[in-house]
């Protein structure tokens, strides 16, 4: 059994998604975050990090959204969201996860949390490069669309595609949106048709990038 820690649109977005794509029952607990639920002596003893997402997996605490998405293919290889071991796509697959958890999203909560990094004074700057690297990545993006696609890492949907979708997503409010490279923009409007989206939008009572 599995329950979800979630809060809207943030990180737990992806992992809820895949949850409904994947159609195994699931809880969600929704986390204030404006209400530092997320900083409470009881969350803290789930996820140490304090924050979202917390995947309880049969009665186990887990964290990190990369790892749940992971994790959650593993459990489920019937599904088919994550290339084998020892099949062609498994390499690029593995790299582009990695990629996007150990630059994009940092950068991200760089962007998000400029404070955190040196404090008020310097948050302008922080910003700055914080945005530099995201536009960076969309660069990367798409060029791996450009070049094979239509997905990230070929012609499947695999967990990575929507833990990407869910970056594109972040960027939305920013001075260039990642789709305004082009065959990110298509690909996002691919994502978005899924009918898992619409779920997830309802359940998450989310409107903006609909
Ligand atoms: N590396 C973590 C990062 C998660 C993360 O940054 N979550 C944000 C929401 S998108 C959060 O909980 N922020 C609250 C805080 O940092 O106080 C993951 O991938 O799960």
């Amino acid at each position: 059994m599995y329950t979800l820690h979630y809060s809207p649109g943030t990180a737990s977005f992806a992992v809820h998604w895949l949850l409904i794509e994947l159609g195994v029952p699931f809880e969600l607990q929704k986390v204030d975050l404006d209400a530092g639920e997320h900083k409470t002596p009881e969350y803290l003893k789930l996820n140490p990090n304090g924050v979202v997402p917390t995947l309880v997996v049969d009665g186990q605490p887990l964290y990190e959204c990369a790892a749940l998405l992971m994790l959650l293919t593993e459990r489920h290889p019937e599904a088919g969201f994550a290339p084998p071991p020892g099949s062609p796509r498994r390499g690029s697959y593995l790299t582009w996860m990695l990629h996007l958890a150990n630059t994009l999203q940092p950068a991200d909560r760089d962007w998000f949390y400029p404070d955190r990094v040196a404090g008020p004074a310097n948050a302008e700057a922080v910003k700055e490069g914080a945005r530099s690297r995201i536009e960076a990545a969309w660069g990367r993006i798409e060029a791996q669309l450009g070049a094979g696609g239509p997905c990230l890492v070929g012609d499947r949907v695999w967990a990575v595609d929507f833990y990407a979708t869910m970056l594109m997503r972040w960027s939305r409010n920013m001075p260039k949106p990642a789709t305004e490279w082009p065959a990110i923009a298509s690909y996002v409007a691919r994502m978005k048709a899924r009918p898992s989206f619409r779920v997830l939008y309802e359940r998450e009572g989310l409107t903006e990038w609909a």
